[in-house]
């Protein structure tokens, strides 16, 4: 490359590089130099004239059942895979080189034999009024196994029943995000706050490839998308999405408590959760169906059989 490189992105982690299951360390192939005219970028300009965008990626897998059978299907077939990532970088616009290079990640880890990849997105002639050699991305991702986890809805606010519906679809069509169960939706009364109109409230299961942090800012934009606006605590809200559990994961941290630390006593939370999944745990607290079932009377949740979300779970 050119005399003085700029790298954003990501730095590579310290440590050992991922290993195959027997702990022999992996092996990498590389594509170096994948040159393809794309049209990424905020500028208006760029999206009109497109230029050149310059791929490297070092693909991490274990190529030696591939050297003992002398067979394609036994690794990454490398051109097909080139062909692959020219076709994302022709595609659809984005604005940032991140989102570009994740989305070159995303189809390298399509590989099935791929553990992990480094992938690196060159913008050599970017538009940038310096004489700069080069800019560059770079990444590394790691197959993710995904992870289940468990949300609530609530809304109180403007058409709540579309607000709920709504905001199903857009975590549906989250990248690394797949709705597995959806809770029959509730009216409640309010609990904590001023005085205020009933909620309609859901628990939605997903399996998810995203990190927790990475889920709470997915879900924080859906909200604001529906005209959330963080004026009262406890206030009315035309959209509320709350994590209640990843996976198995207690964490407490400035912006996100896991699991959530006042599911265990909220009827909104529990009743339709242990409709769900009658065997699902509230990690470090109890069995949610137990918990359900301390619940006197109900305690302000009312049935809606009439309000329905999308497809039964399982569909
Ligand atoms: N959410 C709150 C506070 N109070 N009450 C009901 N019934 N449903 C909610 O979703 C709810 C609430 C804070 O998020
Ligand atoms: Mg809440
Ligand atoms: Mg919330």
């Amino acid at each position: 490359m050119g005399r003085c490189p700029v790298t954003a992105g990501s730095l590579r982690p310290a440590g050992r590089p991922p290993a195959a299951e027997d702990g022999h360390e992996l092996d990498v192939i590389r594509l170096e130099g994948l040159r393809v005219k794309g049209f990424h970028g905020v500028l208006e300009s760029e999206r009109r004239e497109g230029q050149d965008f310059v791929v490297d990626v070092a693909l991490r897998l274990d190529t030696r059942p591939a050297a003992a059978l002398d067979a394609l299907d036994q690794t990454v077939d490398y051109g097909a895979l080139a062909v692959g990532l020219a076709d994302v970088v022709r595609g659809e616009p984005v604005n940032l080189l991140e989102r570009l290079a994740q989305r070159l990640a995303d189809r390298c880890l399509a590989e099935p034999r791929v553990v992990a990849v480094d992938v690196r997105v060159h913008k050599p002639d970017a538009p940038i009024p310096e004489d700069l050699a080069d800019v560059s991305v770079g990444i590394r991702r790691t197959r993710q196994r995904p992870v289940d986890a468990v949300l609530s809805l609530g809304a109180n606010l403007g058409e709540r029943e579309a607000t709920l519906r709504s905001a199903v679809a857009r975590l549906q069509a989250l990248d690394g995000v797949r709705i597995t169960g959806l809770s029959a939706v509730v009216e409640t009364e309010p609990v904590g706050g001023p005085d205020q109109g009933d909620y309609l409230n859901a628990v939605v299961r997903i399996s998810t490839t995203l990190s927790p942090f990475v889920l709470l800012t997915a879900c924080s934009q859906i909200e604001l998308d529906h005209g959330r606006t963080r004026d009262l605590r406890w206030g009315p809200r035309a959209l509320d999405i709350d994590i209640i559990t990843y996976g198995d994961l207690v964490t407490s941290t400035p912006t996100l408590e896991l699991p959530h630390p006042r599911a265990a006593e909220r009827a909104f939370v529990l009743l339709p959760w242990a409709g769900l999944d009658p065997a699902a745990e509230l990690p470090g607290v109890g069995r949610v169906a137990d918990l359900a079932a301390r619940i006197p009377q109900g305690q302000g949740v009312r049935p809606r059989p009439d309000v329905q979300l999308g497809a039964p779970a399982g569909s």
